[in-house]
């Protein structure tokens, strides 16, 4: 057992909270600058740390936000003031979170597949990482369905290395957040999603289990059993729900704490409805926690009205806090549509 198991099992529930999520901002540079260039952004370093400080310095976000994830670039910068960004979250009240992946690349003899590297010197990053303040980590396995993919090989590889990667962050001091993403790239049916997500669960938490990874001490970020974009049947909402439940009560024990999803391109208002669907439906059938770990879907209508313009950040803020609380107010199942509309003073 860990030496920091109290200390992680206390920060997975902190995680998940009632009527709270997690922000994920932890963008490599190349997501950034790609995000940036379509809005005219610099790619330059000193606006991915000044769109970072408004993120963090959001008045009051941690009423919905209980912690964020950060980039390795931006766990080591501060604000503008001098104080380090890890001071930041912690006056703050969120918890410091880190991306500890280094990508996702071509998987050998696999066309079309994904590997997530980064466990070479994982250990040593995990223990700076600590020092420096951060409690949770985060790797993302990226699973993609096309004809005749995913293969075993590819489910099985990023199953392993997330395994070992959730293994070592335990043995480190920081909760893993166990992140395998079937990608909603393509045309394929719920139905096929559904089978595919199983597969890939099923063999993450068998991974898991081999490599002794205490469950109570982590999170699972999975995305949601939902119709790949290009497919003609669009499933609904409640299906949406009812399908994705279903694979995660089949396949997640009851001592994880909590789930928090990932939004993976759809809509804003489409990731707020599904994470409140699943609630309201279903809520009383899980014996996990079930929120949100989004990137877009919390920051794009901020990002889009910062425009990297200084004059802009107080509106940018109540626009990123306006998604916010939508998304702790799904994970209670208390969203309504019409929130949607509530007034922000931009
Ligand atoms: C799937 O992406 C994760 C969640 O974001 P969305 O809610 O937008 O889907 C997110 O944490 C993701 O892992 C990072 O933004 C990806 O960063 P890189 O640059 O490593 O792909």
């Amino acid at each position: 057992m860990s030496i920091y198991a109290d200390e992680m099992r206390q920060t997975a529930q902190a995680m998940v909270a009632p009527g709270k999520g997690i922000l994920a901002m932890d963008e490599s540079n190349a997501t950034c600058n790609k995000r940036f260039a379509k809005l005219g952004i610099p790619t330059t370093e000193e606006r991915r740390r000044a769109y970072r400080e408004l993120i963090l310095t959001t008045p009051n976000l941690s009423e919905f936000i209980s912690g964020a994830i950060l980039y390795d670039e931006t766990i080591r910068q501060s604000s503008q003031a001098g104080v380090p960004f890890t001071q930041v979250m912690q006056n703050a009240g969120m918890i410091v979170g880190i991306k500890v992946d280094t990508g996702a690349k071509d998987l050998a003899a696999c066309p079309g597949e994904k590997i997530t590297e980064g466990l070479d010197g994982l250990r040593e990053r995990i223990a700076e990482y600590y020092q420096m303040g951060a409690r949770f980590a985060k790797w993302r396995a990226v699973i993609t369905i096309g004809e005749p993919i995913p293969s075993p090989t590819c489910i099985e590889t990023n199953a392993h290395a997330l395994a070992r990667y959730a293994a070592l962050c335990q043995e480190g001091g920081l909760v893993p957040i166990v992140e395998p993403e079937v990608l909603i790239d393509g045309n394929h049916s719920i139905e096929r999603c559904y089978e595919v997500t199983d597969q890939t669960l099923q063999a993450v938490f068998t991974q898991l289990r081999l490599q002794k990874v205490a469950f109570d001490q982590m999170i699972l970020k999975p995305s949601m059993v939902i119709s790949g974009l290009e497919c003609p049947v669009q499933a609904t909402v409640d299906q949406v729900a009812e399908m994705t439940i279903q694979v995660l009560r089949n396949n997640v024990p009851a001592s994880v704490p909590g789930i928090a999803f990932l939004s993976g391109g759809q809509s804003n208002q489409r990731s707020t409805e599904h994470l409140n669907t699943m609630n309201v439906k279903y809520g009383a059938l899980c014996p996990w926690r079930v929120t949100f770990s989004y990137a877009r879907a919390i920051q794009q209508p901020a990002l889009e009205y910062w425009a990297g313009h200084d004059a802009n950040i107080p509106a940018a803020q109540q626009l990123l806090y306006h998604r916010a609380k939508l998304n702790g107010s799904a994970s209670l199942g208390k969203y309504d549509p019409a929130m949607e509309k509530q007034t922000v003073l931009v």
